[in-house]
């Protein structure tokens, strides 16, 4: 081989290593002054610093012990803007121009969820007590890339980093999303993707309600009919179906890499007919729990009033199967929690149905959830209670809320006044995006917000995606970022930047009139950076 030509590419391969390989002819320098990535939700303390981070084509990740999985969440990250990279467990923290670190004592500082994130103009270190706060620098970092980068689609983009310091941590603990499968089924598919959008925002709990009149979504084998009869049903031309136990263990672990709990509901006492229709010898003698008669087994009910059915509360019956459904349920969920539902149903019987109900669920080690209706009763001291209306006097002082409050929270309400298929019986001008961000509270035992949709009227994927976002970010926002630290216009400008990621991502999301949004682009296809990934394989 030509000698010249030698010298020439080992030159060449320094300057690579030196300055900058981007896979485009040219190397690229940064020259103009980069403008600051517009980051949701908004961490706790940002310094930006002047210039820019040229990452270069060769990357090398470096972490420390227990930090492998977060290495290679970052190390998907950098191949989907196109970059090579290698991880390497060597010791010395400054081996490569990447580095991740897990430190147990900086729980003092940033507590389970939170990290720091430091990118200077030699290199990039992210740095937590937990994976969790690794995977949310790793969410933030994300959000310095171009939104392009949710398509895979950035090679032959110079990948510039804009300087600063970042040391984030959440203001509350649960950050959430609820998904209505009953009224109309949303499957694992669908359920994963929801999941991936969230982590993006640094969400981390997703309560399924998975059972309501119109259906069963949940398989239980010891009760073979609520698969094969109660989940058959739905809301007129809503989609039925049922999650297997397999579905419903991958749906759990799919959320859990992406520091994602699911809570899932068995709505009770009331609510109910679904079970009622494939089990009917729970019934009272003449169905008399059924009033009025929307519907009596054996037929299907399609409607969308509440109120009408609950379980026959006289009979033992009903404990029997409350005991047999939590016993199984609780065995295959891995998160701490099962919600009870409990809401909208009269009856004397009530309050003892609620004690009885959560201290099953506490026999099977679970913490009992339910609809702020239920404290009325004398439930469990660790017991959380989830507020819609704000109208309920509990009898448990101190009780934990999540705060689903309808005015603020019900995002099955319309995003505008006139939006077609949206509720309006809390809010008849339907929820906005500033009534979202509107939220601020001083109790103190709201441990963090909670955003349902309901699905009476939203019977497609793209219904669902035009509900929950944008609002579902501003949900994200109010959950982390501290109140003083909030303020919508801010929050409206960062969020005009994040409309190309949700279109790149294929989300068919509102575009909420108080925000410019630019030049719409069509959802391109359903995918994203970690769409379907497993760090662990
Ligand atoms: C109230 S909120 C319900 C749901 C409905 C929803 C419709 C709550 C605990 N119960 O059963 O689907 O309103 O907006």
């Amino acid at each position: 081989m030509n000698l010249k030509f030698i010298q020439f590419s080992t030159l060449a391969a320094v300057f690579c290593m030196l300055v900058a390989c981007t896979g485009t002819k040219e190397p690229i320098v940064a020259k103009e002054e980069l403008p600051a990535p517009n980051i949701i939700p908004l961490p706790l303390n940002v310094s930006w610093d002047n210039g820019t981070y040229l990452v270069p084509q060769a990357n090398k990740i470096c972490y420390n012990d227990g930090a492998k999985t977060s290495a290679v969440w970052l190390q998907k990250l950098l191949n989907s803007a196109g970059l090579n990279s290698e991880i390497s467990a060597e010791k010395n923290s400054a081996c490569g121009n990447w580095t991740v670190v897990k430190e147990e004592s900086l729980d003092l500082l940033l507590g389970e969820e939170g990290y720091i994130l430091d990118v200077r103009n030699n290199g990039v270190t992210l740095k937590a007590a937990t994976d969790a706060g690794l995977f949310y620098a790793v969410q933030t970092l994300r959000q310095f890339f171009p939104a392009e980068i949710e398509q895979n689609n950035l090679s032959n983009t110079a990948i510039k980093l804009r300087l600063g310091h970042i040391e984030d941590t959440p203001q509350y603990s649960w950050r959430g999303t609820m998904v209505d499968v009953s009224r109309s089924f949303f499957g694992l598919e669908y359920l994963k993707q929801h999941v991936d959008r969230m982590a993006l925002y640094k969400m981390n709990r997703l309560h399924l309600h998975l059972t309501d009149d119109q259906g069963w979504r949940i398989e239980i084998k010891s009760k073979p009919k609520l698969t094969k009869v109660a989940s058959k049903g739905s809301v007129t031309d809503g989609r039925s179906g049922y999650l297997t136990q397999e579905e419903y263990k991958d749906l759990q672990d799919y959320a859990l890499a992406r520091n994602i709990i699911i809570i899932p509901e068995i709505d009770m006492p009331g609510h109910i007919y679904s079970a009622l229709l494939a089990y009917p010898e729970l019934n009272c003698s003449e169905n008399t729990n059924i009033n009025p008669k929307k519907a009596v087994p054996p037929a299907l009910y399609e409607g969308y009033e509440v109120g009408w059915s609950k379980f026959c509360l006289e009979k033992p019956e009903t404990y029997e199967f409350v005991a047999e459904v939590i016993e199984e349920l609780a065995d295959i969920t891995k998160g701490p929690w099962i919600h009870m539902g409990g809401d909208e149903i009269k009856d004397p019987l009530y309050k003892e149905f609620v004690v009885k109900a959560d201290s099953i669920i506490n026999f099977y080690n679970k913490i009992t959830i339910g609809w702020e209706e239920v404290t009325q009763a004398k439930v469990s001291e660790n017991f959380i209670s989830q507020v819609w209306n704000g109208d309920t006097e509990s009898v448990i002082k101190d009780v934990k809320v999540i705060e689903s409050i309808c005015s603020n929270f019900y995002l099955d309400h319309g995003n505008t006044p006139d939006q077609e298929n949206a509720a309006t019986w809390c809010k008849k001008d339907g929820v906005s995006l500033n009534d979202v961000y509107d939220y601020s509270n001083s109790n103190p035992n709201v441990i963090g917000v909670e955003a349902p949709v309901w699905t009476e009227y939203v019977l497609t994927d793209e219904t669902m995606d035009d509900r929950f976002w944008p609002r579902a970010v501003a949900v994200a926002e109010i959950g982390w970022t501290p109140d003083a630290k909030r303020d919508f216009s801010g929050f409206i400008k960062r969020l005009s930047d994040h409309g190309k990621r949700l279109s790149q991502m294929g989300i068919h999301f509102f575009p909420s009139p108080e925000v410019k949004w630019g030049d719409k682009e069509d959802p391109k296809e359903v995918k994203s950076v970690f769409y379907n990934f497993d760090p662990k394989k």
